[in-house]
């Protein structure tokens, strides 16, 4: 379920947020339904405020109700890194933490990329870091209706692939009870 509707008004994000909310409601009471036991992953936006009605209107236990925002956002990162430095995506290894809006956080000290280490010039970090950020508006503007699909979607089954196979590290949006400092939110956290 991706909805990723960017606001033309200032009255958007909230009406976004109801829809959605109305939407997030409706599909986690038929999951509690059918599939009582399994992990909900939640990609629909506002991503941190859908995790946590998901979780509300699901009564699963925290650890059950995850957002996906970093996974996504990780692999734009590191897709623009590899444009910058000439190599393959698949040598690059970004981290992104944070919120899945303005207040991400793309962590260029997490880029490891199996190559031989280049200087990239800080504006180009700083450009990256941005574009990273803004990823989810450039798509919209170029679809002209509805949202990313492809990206979020790959994003998706890449978490669902991680928890059943590699446990590979890689960031998640939780519900932090105190861990990292962050308590109540859903943040995007490793
Ligand atoms: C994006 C939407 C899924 O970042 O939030 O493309």
């Amino acid at each position: 379920m991706i909805t990723a509707d960017f606001h033309a008004s200032r009255n958007e994000p909230r009406r976004l947020a109801q829809s959605n909310y109305d939407v997030v409601k409706a599909v986690v009471e038929q999951i509690v339904k059918h599939s009582p036991n399994c992990i909900i992953i939640v990609v629909t936006n506002p991503l941190d405020a859908m995790a946590q009605a998901a979780l509300k209107v699901s009564g699963f236990p925290k650890n059950r109700v995850l957002g996906m925002a970093g996974v996504l956002d990780s692999a734009r990162m590191s897709t623009f890194v590899a444009m910058e430095c000439k190599v393959s995506v698949e040598n690059v290894h970004s981290f992104v933490l944070g919120g899945h809006g303005d207040d991400m956080v793309p962590l260029p000290l997490f880029d490891r990329a199996e190559f031989p280490p280049r200087s990239v010039a800080k504006e180009s970090i700083d450009a990256i870091v941005e574009r990273t950020r803004k990823g989810g508006a450039e798509i919209v503007n170029l679809l002209k209706t509805g949202s990313a699909y492809y990206a979020p979607s790959a994003a998706a089954v890449e978490m669902v692939k991680r928890f059943l196979r590699t446990r590979k590290r890689f960031s998640l949006a939780p519900l932090p009870e105190g861990e990292y400092g962050i308590k109540g939110l859903f943040v995007g956290v490793p």
